[in-house]
């Protein structure tokens, strides 16, 4: 409940967030992967064994998928490419899940485009 009144409590912007700062490395992260397009690091509230976030280092807009644009496909396809790049650094080798929470009601709560990376525990569908 508190996450959910978080986010809600959010504003969908385009101002910069935490993540130019993690980008930046001004505030410390645990960073699992990196290259000129992209970053992935894990999540500061693990909501399983591995939880890693993926996020292009340049957000052009992207504040979440709601936004994008055609110019976006290739950053899209991209982070999800990561993802499975990340997936098998981390031994996910019996499945994983993605999410990518967009809006207040969709949970997110950091307006920079980021794919959810979960693994090392049996999933349960539906997500909540
Ligand atoms: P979402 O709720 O989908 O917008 O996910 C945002 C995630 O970002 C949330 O799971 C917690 C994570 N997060 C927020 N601030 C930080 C931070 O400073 N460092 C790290 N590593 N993760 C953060």
């Amino acid at each position: 409940e508190k996450e959910a009144a978080l986010a809600a409590a959010a504003t969908p912007s385009d101002a910069p967030t935490i993540f130019d700062k993690i980008i930046k490395k001004e505030i410390p992260s645990t960073i699992v992967y990196e290259d000129d397009k992209v970053l992935a690091f894990r999540d500061i509230n693990p909501q399983a064994p591995t939880h890693i976030l993926i996020i292009p280092k340049v957000k052009d807009g992207l504040t979440g998928l709601s936004k994008a644009e055609e110019r976006h496909c290739e950053i899209l396809g991209y982070l999800l490419y990561t993802a499975k790049l990340v997936a098998k650094q981390e031994g996910l080798d019996d499945g994983f899940r993605i999410v990518i929470n967009d809006g207040p009601k969709g949970c997110q709560s950091v307006y920079h485009i980021h794919v959810h990376l979960l693994g090392g525990r049996q999933m349960t569908w539906p997500a909540g």
